[in-house]
Order: structure tokens, then C-alpha cells, then sequence
């Protein structure tokens, strides 16, 4: 059955099926329809089905090509959104891509995949490739899926059909470009899976597509993304230690990178996203109720998801109580150039300093509900915290800015500015990583 569905996937005349049509889903649908194969999208928004139908992208953001590409193959009639899965009884490959969100208490919630593997089973053919796409805690292909669908389909996993994981790795404003030019990784039930995953990717991808078994795949985006969270926790540790040694983080960053093999990453004003927070807990969520307690991941959450917190410490050093007095914050988008607010850390400050009693204003040139004139923004205000290092802001008149303001305290939270320019332009500067220094010497 194997050989008979790789073939078809090299002709490109199986019919494929993504269910989830996101900021993953559609963009995976509208390349692989984009390279010749009928593909048929299942959603449960209707809205967002309808204005795939019309050739339109629900998806908000900058997205190079997705908008042309979603056109033109729902124009060519191989892309098409539908609420019922029934209409994807005859396909060949399904494509899981649905959401896959971690609780408060840091454990997947995993309704959304369940219903889709609840709906898929009841359809499921003998001979179909099933692949989850969707991050998802290592162990959950053999815990939760494959039981699942072969609960809801009363197919064999493995025999019947076949199933793998293949982790998405997209970014915001290169969800095209990721998905062509990252290596993915194909975790298949058994290596003959793995290499059809391999061939069906092979695809769309232009970069590798390596082959292992389903723990490896889930633990390969898990650990990478709790990679990069230690790291930046480590860079927000140093800048803590460089504001108590009156050091400056920047330039100690800048000489320790000098020294091969120490890609020292950035301290900021907080992490956000739909990656970075989550994934470490689905790491970590993996080996709960074992008799190894994990340390350093979940450190690095608290010392990252502290860093909003600091950012109201530092207008506390130099503002004093912040009851009444009126804070502007410059960037909500969880990341710079970007109109992504997913788990933004300027939402974390504002409720704090609200929380205060202080009074806030957030200015973002990308979030419809903060636009606007950012000098207008920062009148009668006492402080601007910089939380996002949006481009826009490193072309702003820092004087004009400062004249603006009732008191013309800028703190820093992204190194965004060098400390001669915010001086000359007569502001008091605090920086996140030290080198507070005071108004230029009259
Ligand atoms: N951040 C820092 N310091 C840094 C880097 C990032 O504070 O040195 C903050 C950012 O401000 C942001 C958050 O961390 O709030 C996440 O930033 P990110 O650059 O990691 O961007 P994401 O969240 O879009 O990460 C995604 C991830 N990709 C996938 O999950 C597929 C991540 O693994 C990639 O490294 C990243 O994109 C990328 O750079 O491509």
C-alpha cells in the first residue's frame, strides 16, 4: 500500500488533506496545492472557510506571497476550505494541523487535536498517510494519537494506515519561507513511513528532510525551542548581574561573542510568541511524575517570564511610586517588525503598571488598536519603556520625543538606542543590562 501511495505522491495526483487551516495549515495547503495536488482544507471557523473560498487570506500579518498563492490556487481549483469532513473521505494524505496550547498549570491542552483525530477516524481509508504537524509533547503520538485514531477508525496504526509526526517550524511574516527552506524532520511508525513522509515532503521542501521515529520528532521541536529559551534566559541573567555590577550588558555581549562558540543571544524586555513560551513545557510536561526533577528549563521560564516585571523595576528606580504618574509603552507585537501580540510581553507590563495605579499609553505602528501619533502618545507622559525594538522606533526624533514629555525618562528594555544618542537628546536613560546614567551634565 506504501508503494502504491508514494507513487502517487510523486505524480502528485494524491488527494491531500490538511486539517487546521491557520497560521500553519494554509500556508502548508496553499504550497502543496501550489505544486500540483488537489487539496482540501477542513476548518471549524466558517468564516475563515468562506474567505478561503473567495481566494482570501484570513491570515492577518505581513506574509510575502501567501495572499497571491491562496488566489491563484483556489482560482486553479486546487485549494478548497470546507467545514465537513466528510468531504475529505477519499484523501490520501491528511495533514494535522490544529492548535496545541499548553494551561496554566503548563500541561497541553489537547481538545483541539482530539476532535480532529475523533472526526478523521470516522472517516479514515485503509492506505492513508496521517501526519501530525501541530508541536505536540513527546510521547503524545504513542499515548494519544494512535490510540485515538484507532479507536475512532477501528484501522490499525502502523498496518492499516499510516501515521508520523512531522513538526512545523514556521515563523510569523515567513510562513512561506520557512516551510521551503527549514529541514524538517519526519518521525514515521516505521522507517518504510519515514521515508514516504520523506518523499511527500520532498515536495514542497527545499532543504532537508530527515527520517526518524516519532519520539525523536517530537523531541527535535520541543528541545529546540527550549534551546533557545535557556539561552535567552542566560542573556537576561547577565544583564540582572551587569545592572548590579553598574556593568553594561550590550558591551559585555558584544566582547563575549568575540570568543568563539558564545552566540550569546539577547536580554529583553520578555519572551513572547507562539513557540518559545510553550514549548519548553511541553518538553518538560513529557517526563512529569518522573523521579528527575527538571531545574533548568523551568528556571528559564520563570527568569524570562520575570523580565516584564523588571521593566517596571527599572521605572520604579528612577520614577519612584508609580501611582499617577503616566507610562508609555513602545511596542505591544510580541516580536519587532512584526503584528504578532501572541503572549506579548508589553501586555504583561501594562497590566502591572496598571496595577500600580500608573497610567498607560502603548503606541505599536503594526497593532491596529495602538497606532497613531506616538509624540501625541507620549504628551504629559513620565517615562516611555521601549518593550519591542520595532525599526520604527530607531528612527524616531529621541529630542523631540523628550520635549513631549512631562519628565523625558526612556527606558530601554531591547538595547534598541546607544547611550550618547538618548543623552545628547537631553533624556534620562535606564537600560535594561545597566549604564543608567543621568541627564548630560548641564
Ligand atoms: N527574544 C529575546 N532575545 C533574543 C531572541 C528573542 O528576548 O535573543 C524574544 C523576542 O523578543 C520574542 C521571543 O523571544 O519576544 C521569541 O522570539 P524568536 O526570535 O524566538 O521568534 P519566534 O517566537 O517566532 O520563534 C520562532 C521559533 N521557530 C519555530 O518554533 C518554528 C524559533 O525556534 C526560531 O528560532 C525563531 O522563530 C526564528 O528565529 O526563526
Amino acid at each position: 500500500m506504501r508503494a502504491e501511495l508514494k507513487k502517487r505522491i510523486e505524480e502528485r495526483t494524491a488527494h491531500l488533506a490538511v486539517i487546521g487551516l491557520g497560521y500553519v495549515g494554509l500556508p502548508v495547503a496553499a504550497l502543496f496545492a501550489k505544486h500540483g495536488f488537489d487539496v482540501t482544507g477542513v476548518d471549524i471557523l466558517l468564516d475563515r472557510v468562506n474567505k478561503i473560498n473567495s481566494g482570501i487570506s484570513p491570515i492577518e500579518g505581513i506574509e510575502p506571497g501567501l495572499q497571491e498563492l491562496i488566489s491563484e490556487t483556489v482560482r486553479g481549483g486546487k485549494l478548497k476550505a470546507t467545514l465537513d469532513y466528510a468531504s475529505i473521505a477519499d484523501c490520501d494524505v491528511v495533514l494535522i494541523d490544529v492548535e496545541t496550547p499548553v494551561n496554566k498549570k503548563h500541561f497541553p491542552e489537547y481538545e483541539a487535536l482530539k476532535g480532529a483525530l475523533d472526526s478523521l477516524g470516522a472517516i479514515l481509508k485503509a492506505g492513508t498517510l496521517v501526519v501530525v504537524e501541530s508541536t505536540i509533547m513527546p510521547g503524545t503520538m504513542e499515548q494519544l494519537v494512535k490510540p485515538a485514531l484507532e479507536e475512532s477508525s477501528g484501522l490499525r496504526s502502523g498496518i492499516d494506515f499510516f501515521l508520523g509526526n512531522c513538526p512545523e517550524r514556521v515563523m510569523p511574516g515567513r510562513l512561506l519561507h520557512n516551510l521551503q527552506k527549514m529541514n524538517r524532520v519526519a518521525g514515521g511508525d516505521s522507517p518504510e513511513t519515514a521515508a514516504l513522509m520523506k518523499a511527500l515532503y520532498a515536495q514542497v521542501v527545499e532543504a532537508d528532510v530527515d527520517e526518524c521515529d516519532w519520539i525523536t520528532a517530537e523531541l527535535v521541536k520541543t528541545v529546540e525551542n527550549a534551546y533557545r529559551d535557556v539561552n535567552i534566559a542566560f542573556a537576561n541573567e547577565v544583564a540582572l548581574i551587569c545592572e548590579a555590577l553598574k556593568a553594561d550588558v550590550w558591551r559585555v555581549r558584544e566582547l563575549v561573542r568575540k570568543s568563539p562558540g558564545r552566540e550569546m543571544l539577547k536580554p529583553g524586555a520578555g519572551v513572547g510568541g507562539h513557540c518559545i513560551p510553550k514549548d519548553p513545557w511541553l518538553l518538560a510536561a513529557s517526563i512529569h511524575q518522573r523521579d528527575f526533577p527538571l531545574r533548568l528549563i523551568p528556571a528559564a521560564r520563570s527568569i524570562n517570564d520575570y523580565m516584564p516585571q523588571h521593566m517596571m523595576k527599572l521605572l520604579q528606580q528612577s520614577l519612584g511610586v508609580l501611582k499617577g504618574k503616566k507610562v508609555l509603552i513602545l511596542g505591544y507585537a510580541y516580536l519587532e517588525d512584526s503584528d504578532d501580540t501572541r503572549s506579548s510581553p508589553a501586555e504583561v507590563l501594562k497590566t502591572l503598571l496598571s496595577n500600580e495605579g500608573a497610567k498607560v499609553v502603548v503606541h505599536d505602528p503594526f497593532i491596529k488598536e495602538y497606532v497613531g501619533d506616538v509624540l501625541k502618545k507620549a504628551r504629559g507622559c513620565d517615562a516611555a519603556v521601549l518593550v519591542t525594538a520595532h525599526s520604527y522606533y530607531k528612527q524616531l526624533d529621541l529630542k523631540t520625543l523628550g520635549q513631549a514629555m512631562r519628565t523625558s525618562l526612556l527606558v530601554d528594555g531591547r538595547g534598541l538606542w546607544d547611550r550618547t544618542t538618548v543623552i545628547e537628546a537631553g533624556l534620562k536613560l535606564s537600560r535594561l543590562g545597566g549604564a543608567i546614567s543621568v541627564f548630560r551634565e548641564e
